[in-house]
């Protein structure tokens, strides 16, 4: 099997890369990345073993002949994971959200039409239902689509684009909408990692209006393993809910990453709200269970667990992040280490 996979330089995409990689070993992939501030190689560096069953090409998703070539090769599947994704970003500017989520989605979806690519992958968002009230169950695939955020704005657009050009051109495409991630490599913008690599400098935590905002939290490696079953065996033009059903006020998680650290309270400070800030997040996919038979295998605890001793362990991972060294990873390494086979695509 062959896939173009775009932002797999990012945190869920790197993932998803290693994951595959992992679990079998007839599975090539493309990774088309623009390297934004969020795109960092570095987050490869466990899948060199694998030689050139990985490809990294950089370039931009909205760039119709980088794309266009890279189609030329016929992959089976596209599993779109490139996007602007921090919600505080799209609110202080959502030009490159714009850019990325939708036109950047719709320069997909022409490509995949015309080179006739058998199955499209839209990694969306719970962010794209809206906000639940307290008693309000989960959402279900049926829940109205209700943006909060510029973000989450863009993400369902391209949400629509995906289904439109399913009715329109019938192509067979599928949506998954996952909860918050965390795990390993994600950037530290992001409240688990913000929260843990603040808390081992004995920085404040910075926790937004009254702390009480819940998310429902997964893995990242469970959500890897539902979008390898959606793509696999989804219903085309479906869209399918990934969550494992781990709600927490935020300030209980800061709570608790301060805790593991034995690092004291007094490090919290509250903070202004963000503005249009959800309330809640929560997540139904019994349809992922019981139509594709996946089950998440990491519990909340575990999962926290393993994530603040892995920042613990690669404090260099993050440190050259705050520092902005990781920027320079890409030019001090391309043309050696990743060889040639790794620069842009030749059309
Ligand atoms: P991320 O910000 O860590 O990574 C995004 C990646 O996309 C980066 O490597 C970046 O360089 C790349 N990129 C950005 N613009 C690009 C462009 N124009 N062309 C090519 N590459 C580009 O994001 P993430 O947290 O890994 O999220 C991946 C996807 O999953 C996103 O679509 C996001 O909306 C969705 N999602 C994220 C979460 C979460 O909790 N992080 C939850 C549900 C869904
Ligand atoms: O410093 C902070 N303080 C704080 O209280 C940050 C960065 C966040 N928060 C709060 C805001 C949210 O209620 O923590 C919660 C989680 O915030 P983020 O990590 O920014 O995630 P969120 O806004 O929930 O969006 C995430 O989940 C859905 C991802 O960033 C999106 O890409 C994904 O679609």
């Amino acid at each position: 099997m062959k896939l173009l996979v775009t932002g797999g330089c990012g945190f869920i995409g790197s993932n998803f890369i290693i994951h595959m990689m992992e679990s079998y070993p007839d599975v090539n992939v493309i990774n088309l990345d623009l390297l934004t501030y969020a795109g960092n190689l570095e987050n490869l560096q466990d899948v060199a073993p694998y030689g050139s069953r990985h490809r990294f090409v950089r370039g931009d998703i909205s760039d119709k002949e980088t794309v266009r070539c890279l189609l030329a090769e016929k992959p089976d599947v596209v599993v779109n994971f490139a996007a602007e994704s921090h919600v505080d970003r799209s609110i202080m500017d959502c030009c490159s959200f714009i850019h990325t989520n939708i036109r950047g989605t719709q320069v997909l979806l022409d490509a995949c039409r015309e080179y006739k690519i058998p199955r499209f992958v839209q990694i969306s968002t719970d962010e794209v239902y809206g906000s639940l009230h307290a008693e309000e169950p989960p959402f279900t695939e049926d829940n109205q689509i209700c943006p909060n955020s510029p973000y989450a704005a863009s993400k369902a657009s391209a949400d629509l684009l995906v289904r439109s050009y399913h009715k329109t051109y019938g192509m067979d495409v599928v949506i998954t909408r996952c909860s918050n991630n965390y795990g390993p490599l994600q950037f530290p913008e992001k409240l688990i990692p913000l929260m843990i690599t603040n808390a081992l400098q004995d920085f404040e935590l910075p926790v937004y209006g009254d702390g009480r905002n819940v998310r429902d939290w997964i893995h990242v490696r469970d959500h890897c393993r539902a979008i390898d079953a959606v793509m696999r065996k989804g219903r085309p033009g479906d869209v399918y809910n990934i969550g494992s059903e781990a709600e927490f006020h935020n300030i209980d998680i800061v709570r608790y990453i301060l805790c593991r650290l034995d690092k004291p309270e007094s490090l919290i400070r509250y903070v202004e709200d963000r503005p249009g800030h959800d309330r809640r997040y929560g997540m139904n996919a019994a349809k992922l269970r019981s139509e594709l038979g996946w089950t998440p295998l990491i519990s909340f605890e575990d999962g926290m667990n393993q994530t603040v001793s892995w920042y613990i362990e690669h404090e260099m991972w993050w440190q050259r992040i705050r520092t902005g060294e990781y920027l320079n990873y890409y030019e001090d390494w391309y043309g050696k280490s990743l060889g040639a086979a790794n620069s842009k695509p030749k059309c």
